[in-house]
């Protein structure tokens, strides 16, 4: 039967989050619940590879928690950006303009409170809001003083780098895009929109909406890196050569931005 309300995707890629899942998935449930009436709601979670039964986990909970969810395995590991990837081709088959996409975290630390406001921002008819703890009224807290003047460096050094300004946060994972506004990205770069497999994904994401022209807002948060179990997986030495790797491509992904969208993925009103 078709759903006579549009659909509202939340994708997370998971890596070894056991210690985080039951949170994480009991708080996107009430966020299943207070959308129920405007969104069907539906769960994309990638694993990658988790050794630890995160996949064994994430399904038994949306058994239990009566959840949407599709669960996409890789069976070995091949990084955040190659999850997405593997979510956004998901989603290409079904995807239509009216729906809505939220990408996320899976430890915890994308603050499901946020998601109202991210809403009602994009219905002020932006594309894509970001939650940035860049911005003033965001910040990140529970974090050695280091950390946070390194993540502020780095923040700063890929915005110069790539010569993004007027946008704060450059590599978050959660967001919020129309369904039109993901059409429109499969139809000039092809169904997993991404190429960079590691954690500059979001940047490489980021660039290509900005070559479209597309329209950003962003949101503060506040990143509590106490609300997650677990380390961080991100490997900084891989991240920074991944972010170098980008300014190798930003050329060729502005060019595919000013020709014409492949026809046949064509389906967004642009
Ligand atoms: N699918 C997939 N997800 C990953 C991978 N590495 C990290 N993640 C997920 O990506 C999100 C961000 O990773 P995290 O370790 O929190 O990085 P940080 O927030 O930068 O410290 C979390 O949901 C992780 O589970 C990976 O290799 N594959
Ligand atoms: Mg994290």
């Amino acid at each position: 039967m078709i759903s006579p309300l549009p659909t509202f995707y939340l994708i997370v890629p998971v890596f070894n989050e056991l210690g985080n899942l039951d949170r994480l998935l009991a708080s996107l449930r009430l966020v299943t619940e207070s959308h129920a009436e405007r969104y069907r709601v539906r769960f994309v979670v990638v694993d990658d590879g988790s050794s630890d039964g995160t996949p064994e986990r994430v399904r038994d909970l949306g058994r239990d928690l009566d959840l949407d969810l599709d669960l996409l395995a890789n069976p070995v590991n091949q990084g955040p950006g190659a999850a997405f990837a593997r979510a956004f081709e998901h989603l290409a088959a079904t995807l239509d303009p009216s729906d809505w996409v939220l990408t996320l975290e899976g430890d915890n630390t994308s603050c499901s409170e946020l998601i109202g406001q991210m809403f009602r921002r994009a219905e002020e008819s932006y594309e894509v809001i970001l939650a940035s703890p860049y911005m003033y009224g965001g910040g990140i807290t529970n974090t050695s003083p280091l950390r946070v003047f390194m993540s502020h460096m780095a923040n700063a050094f890929v915005k110069e780098m790539l010569g993004v300004h007027g946008i704060l946060t450059m590599s978050s994972f959660f967001r919020l895009y129309r369904g039109s506004a993901l059409l429109k990205l499969q139809a000039y770069y092809g169904p997993a929109i991404l190429e960079r497999r590691g954690f500059e994904c979001m940047v490489e994401l980021l660039l290509k909406m900005i070559y479209l022209r597309m329209t950003i807002s962003e949101v503060p948060m506040l990143l509590d890196t106490s609300l997650r179990t677990g380390k961080s997986k991100m490997n900084v030495t891989r991240t920074i050569s991944g972010y170098l790797a980008l300014s190798r491509r930003t050329s060729e992904w502005h060019r595919v931005a000013q020709r014409a969208p492949l026809p046949e993925l064509a389906r967004s009103p642009s």
